[in-house]
């Protein structure tokens, strides 16, 4: 008996219907995988944002514990100082306190009177090179005062300890430090860093409180806060914190 099966002849490569159905399903197979991959990265981007901020707040507790003074330079706490008086026309009691990492920040909107930060009053508004000289015990060009070197042969570090280790990436890039010692998160903004100057033991929240509309002054009870102004950027400093304007920012004290 002829049991041989008859076989259809192979057919070599596929029919434009199938192409067209393998590629809708790549389609929608990306359309899943794109979308959750940008999202997983962005809370990547996040969590790593909240870590090194965490290491900022420690390495400066860090210096402070040492030296028994905050991170910043003669030509900080001068400036600071001479605020006084504009500072106490709104607080009535002693300066506010000192903001780092706003240097050139456009991104900063709607500023309250009382905020320190962008405040057209001030006569310093350095990045965050100045704190991140001292913590790292390296000395970098004055961001606002171009004949300024801080931490110059680390005298503002004299035991030259190191409180903070940083990758160092190119000129202006994110997710570090960069060669005139510019800290930025991972989307590529300065770290902003507000130190407790007056020593009051409690820092002047870059976010109001609004009351019926009305902005007023917040204080965190503590001697450091740092934030990063998330993906979007910036932060609108007229708003609450949890405002969603201000939702994506990553804040120490929250
Ligand atoms: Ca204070
Ligand atoms: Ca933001």
């Amino acid at each position: 008996m002829n049991t041989r099966i008859q076989l259809r002849p192979r057919r070599s490569g596929f029919t434009l219907i199938e192409l067209l159905v393998v590629i809708a399903i790549i389609g929608v197979l990306a359309g899943m995988i794109v979308p959750a991959t940008v999202k997983a990265l962005g809370k990547a981007k996040a969590a790593k944002a909240r870590t090194e901020i965490a290491s900022i707040v420690g390495a400066i507790k860090g210096y402070q514990a040492d030296y028994s003074r905050l991170p910043a330079s003669p030509a900080t706490r001068e400036a600071h100082a001479a605020k006084g008086a504009y500072a106490n026309t709104l607080f009535g009691n002693g300066t506010p306190d000192f903001v780092f990492g706003t240097y050139n920040a456009s991104n900063l909107v709607s500023v309250p009177r009382f905020q320190e930060i962008g405040d057209p009053n001030s006569a310093r508004q350095p990045n965050n090179s100045e704190v991140m000289a001292m913590l790292t015990a390296s000395q970098f060009p004055d961001s606002v005062n171009a004949s300024l070197v801080v931490n110059a042969n680390n005298n503002q570090n004299p035991k030259r300890n190191v409180y903070l280790n940083v990758k160092v990436v190119p000129r202006n890039n994110p997710g570090g430090m960069d060669d005139l010692g510019v800290y930025r998160d991972p989307w590529g903004r300065p770290y902003i860093i507000l130190l407790d100057l007056d020593y009051d033991n409690r820092v002047l929240s870059p976010f109001p409180l609004v009351r019926n509309n009305v902005p007023q002054p917040r204080f965190i009870p503590d001697s450091v806060l740092v934030m990063s102004l998330g993906p979007d950027g910036k932060a609108n400093l007229g708003l609450e914190e949890g405002h969603p304007e201000n939702r994506d920012n990553i804040y120490s004290w929250k």
